[in-house]
């Protein structure tokens, strides 16, 4: 199994350091999360959403990006994503604590909102999908200025029904601009699972409407999500086609806490089904 392990990733062209430091850095997030809940439930943060359970696939499709070269429109549970394109842990949490020096806004903007200029990271508006119109204004500017630049956003699957995340993908297929989606599936948008936001079952599929591949990579499996991204930047580079990614993500483990009426709400079929989840892919005994 180690053999097999250690053939995909030089395969892959990565060496046992790269992968090394993707594991760094997914380890870093769940440091970087966890202590943030500490902190929040101690009051000195407002609140945290978090990205635990989206690590591996945050850390997999960053690692092709640029750093200071392409640019990234992430959301709220980007914490693995903002870190691996260069925030920094006190980046990230000096944000939460809106402290005078905080990169992202001075203080001023909501925790989770990461962004940061001298990243190439854009910040985020409240509303979900806003990102998405911006990594693809990035893509066109880059297009016209005729720069070597790839734009990366990325969003739940609840977002991908907001009918500006349609404007961008089609006026991104339109245009054929560098600029990958990166669609972060964990099966629910607070309590409205799958199936009620998705007609058709998946947001991958809706990319050959839009003229441009769409793949489904298990969230779990983070060569395979470094190895869509790859292909995905390496196709953006060459301006041929888009990537669109579905990322099939596990389950994040703790709840939103902002959101304490909509987790009063959760169906219980929710909770079983997450409870099921967890028994059989982290062998939880019943
Ligand atoms: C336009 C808009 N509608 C509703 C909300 C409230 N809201 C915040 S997060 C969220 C759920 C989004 O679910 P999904 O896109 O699947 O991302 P997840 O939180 O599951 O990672 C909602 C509805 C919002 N911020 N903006
Ligand atoms: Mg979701």
């Amino acid at each position: 199994m180690a053999t097999d392990t250690h053939a995909r990733h030089a395969e892959l062209g990565l060496g046992d350091d790269d992968v090394l430091a993707m594991y760094r850095a997914m380890l870093l997030a769940r440091a970087v999360d966890e202590r943030m809940w500490l902190m929040q439930r101690a009051g000195k943060i407002a609140f945290i959403i978090s990205g635990q359970g989206h690590e591996g696939a945050q850390v997999a499709t960053a690692w092709p990006m640029r750093r200071g070269q392409d640019w990234m429109a992430p959301f709220y549970r980007s914490i693995a994503s903002a870190l691996t394109f260069g925030m920094s842990a006190e980046d990230i949490i000096t944000a939460h604590l809106a402290k005078a020096d905080d990169v992202s806004s001075g203080g001023r903007q909501m925790p989770g909102h990461y962004g940061g200029a001298p990243y190439n990271i854009v910040s985020l508006s409240s509303p979900v999908g806003t990102q998405v119109l911006h990594a693809v204004g990035i893509a066109m500017g880059a297009w016209v200025r005729g720069d070597d630049v790839v734009a990366q956003t990325s969003f739940g699957e609840g977002t991908a029904n907001q009918g500006e995340v349609h404007e961008a993908m089609n006026f991104a297929g339109v245009h054929r601009l560098p600029v990958i989606f990166i669609c972060e599936n964990n099966g629910y948008a607070i309590s409205v699972p799958l199936d009620r936001q998705v007609a058709g079952g998946s947001v991958a599929a809706r990319a050959a409407g839009y003229g441009m591949p769409g793949v489904v990579v298990d969230g779990g499996d983070v060569l395979g999500c470094y190895a869509a991204a790859k292909t995905a930047h390496e196709r953006a580079r060459r301006g041929e086609v888009r990537g669109m990614t579905g990322i099939d993500d596990p389950y994040e483990a703790p709840e939103h806490p902002e959101l304490t009426f909509d987790q009063a709400t959760r169906p219980a079929a929710a909770a079983a089904e997450i409870d099921a989840w967890v028994r059989e892919h982290l062998g939880v005994p019943a």
